[in-house]
């Protein structure tokens, strides 16, 4: 507890080394609390933190856990190696414990960024992703990432500074409670009120995050909570979430989807969370199913596998008489349920029930492990004599191959500047099979969507339902940093490179390399083409045409690349996969393609 009317010493630490690993110059902060306050020392300025004063000389490493080293042990113990973040006074005593601990500390340039990279982390590797962000601001700053992990239901936990209880309300720098503006955005909200409480709330954020259901978890320290040294044990087990089949309802979907003559099963994210992907082609397998995927259920079933299909997908929804729904919401990706057939049978299948009610009543809803759920409608549907589906899926397979003939022409385009089909034709063949592709923009991702093959899960990653643009370089940056020997490729919009466009310092600083290819048309399309065909005209739709943002990239000290015509396309790609470093291919494309949308609100 606090020393009243004396000095107590919340933490101390001294950070060494310089970028070259010399011992360049030794810092040492002290932070005192006494009754009139709390002080900062050292021999650099922080006295942003409080007024700096005076205090006695300490030289000696704390001895004791502080609460940073606390938080450090607990995300240790659950098997965090990154800790994704921006600076900030109140978090240096995490700093110091995930140094002690060994959690690598990978500094962005936006917390925006520092967010998006946790929530990258999550989709690359499955696993929770951990990002911590500085009181006020840095937690405002990363809001849009809390967003974004929470509809997609990414594993992060956020961790955030916080102004000093004791002076609570008094105005410190930065001070702002964070957790009412936090809570609709995460799983758990919480502000950890004494040193004792630091690791079981680190242990309550990290199961909110991992669910079921999964997503965010935010929890704050204040800086004389945080600093200050406890006794408190952080090395209790580490407890796992159960991954139950489903108990309720499963007979009756087990008879749907035996008596089924036109099944489908569409899954998405949760799938994938699940690591669903062998049950699902089990099942698929052994029933003959047609699948379809989205969000980051892609490559869930590789793109080559004669039952899976995405441009059939229209006909294949609408013409189902049992659709299994496996981790997907019916949201606006799925027409709100209205992509099925009127009379289709749908079975929800998911990992947990939320508040939010699927739009259109399922025949059966099933809830719990989603993997273990598949095997046993495998187990329970599989085996005997079923209806014979094959003029199904070969009827399913001629829509496949017939929409794919309709795009040649587009891919085959040679236009300058280029149609942005070209542009993925020409991707797509230096791109390995098991490449990580990242999309960041408009219509250039949409288009992307469309023609990109996913063949292994986890190897295409959009912003999801949430669609924030400024998502790509902290995925990308997170995508490259869990796959160090696969390539990661980040689509990019001209607009969106100008939300986090800065991250190729932090790309280029910490040896990153991500190759981004800039679908770069002078405008935002994804708003300019709707807006027109709407009232005729645009407004706030123009960005700057033929930018150099290669040339930004090239500043920043990565690899850049300009291309105007197809046929400078595919070696501009291979010398940036070949440079090593970070890049930009900038290729102009053409301003007066339109994407064929229906909607773009709804
Ligand atoms: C943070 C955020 N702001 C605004 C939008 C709305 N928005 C969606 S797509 C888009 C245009 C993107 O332009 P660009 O990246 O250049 O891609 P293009 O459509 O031109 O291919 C905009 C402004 C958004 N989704 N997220
Ligand atoms: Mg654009």
């Amino acid at each position: 507890m606090l020393a009243q009317g004396g000095v107590q010493i919340l933490g101390k630490f001294s950070p060494t080394g310089s970028p070259s690993g010399r011992e360049a110059s030794r810092i040492s902060l002290v932070v005192s609390v006494t009754r009139r306050g709390y002080w900062v020392r050292g021999r650099f300025g922080i006295g942003r933190l409080a007024r700096a004063m005076a205090i006695q000389e300490e030289t000696h490493r704390a001895s004791a856990m502080h609460g940073g080293r606390l938080v450090a042990k607990r995300l240790k113990a659950h098997g965090v190696s990154k800790l994704f973040t921006l600076s900030g006074g109140h978090l240096f005593s995490i700093f110091d414990g995930c140094r002690e601990e060994g959690i690598d500390i990978v500094d962005v340039r936006h917390e925006q960024s520092a967010g998006f990279a946790a929530e990258g982390w999550a989709k690359a590797t499955r696993q929770l992703g951990v990002c911590a962000v500085t009181a006020g601001p840095g937690v405002t700053n990363v809001m849009s990432a809390l967003g974004s992990a929470l509809q997609n239901g990414s594993p992060l936990v956020a961790l955030g500074g916080r102004a000093p209880a004791m002076r609570w309300g008094q105005g410190s720098l930065q001070e702002i409670d964070h957790v009412p503006f936090v809570s609709p955005l995460t799983r758990l909200a919480v502000t950890a009120g004494a040193p004792a409480e630091v690791s079981g709330l680190v242990d309550q954020a990290i199961a909110a995050a991992v669910g079921p259901p999964s997503g965010p978890a935010f929890v704050d320290f204040p800086l004389d909570v945080v600093f200050q040294e406890s006794d408190v044990d952080a090395d209790g087990p580490v407890v796992v979430p159960d991954a139950a089949a489903a108990a309720d309802g499963s007979e009756r979907a087990i008879e749907l989807l035996r008596g089924a003559e036109r099944p489908v099963i569409m899954a998405g994210t949760g799938l994938y969370w699940a690591h669903g992907e062998h049950a699902l082609r089990a099942l698929a397998e052994e029933l003959r199913v047609p699948v379809f995927l989205n969000g980051l259920g892609r490559g869930c079933m590789p793109a080559d596998h004669e039952l899976y299909y995405s441009r059939a997908r229209g006909k294949g929804l609408e013409e189902a008489d049992v659709a299994l729904v496996a981790g997907v919401p019916m949201d606006f990706r799925l027409g709100f349920g209205g992509s099925f057939g009127e009379e289709t049978k749908i079975v929800v299948l998911d990992s947990a029930r939320t508040d939010r009610r699927p739009p259109r009543e399922p025949e059966v809803e099933l809830y719990g492990g989603i993997a273990a759920t598949l095997d046993a409608l495998r187990e329970g549907a599989g085996g005997g004599p079923g209806p014979d589906h094959s003029a199904w899926v070969e009827a399913l397979r001629e829509a496949e191959v017939h929409q794919r003939a309709g795009e040649r022409e587009d891919l085959a385009d040679d236009r300058a500047p280029l149609h942005p089909l070209r542009l993925y034709s020409e991707l797509q063949q230096v791109l390995d099979r098991n490449a990580v592709v990242i999309g960041d923009g408009g219509d250039f991702v949409s288009f992307a969507g469309r023609v990109i093959e996913t063949y292994e899960p986890g190897c295409w990653m959009d912003p999801g339902p949430f669609g924030c643009l400024g998502a790509g370089p902290g995925y990308a940056l997170a995508a490259k940093l869990a796959n160090p020997d696969r390539q990661v490729c980040l689509l990019l919009g001209d607009g969106a490179f100008g939300f986090s466009g800065m991250e190729f310092d932090t790309l280029v600083r910490h040896g990153v390399p991500v190759v981004a290819v800039m679908g770069n048309n002078g405008i935002w399309a994804l708003e300019k083409h709707p807006m027109e065909s709407l009232y005729g005209y645009s407004v706030a739709a123009e960005l700057q045409p033929e930018c150099r943002y290669d040339q930004v990239v090239q500043a920043l000290g990565g690899h850049a690349e300009f291309v105007e015509r197809p046929s400078d396309l595919k070696p501009a790609l291979q010398r940036a996969f070949e440079s090593g470093k970070p890049a930009l291919v900038n290729v102009l494309t053409d301003p007066e393609v339109v994407y064929p949308r229906k909607s773009n609100l709804a």
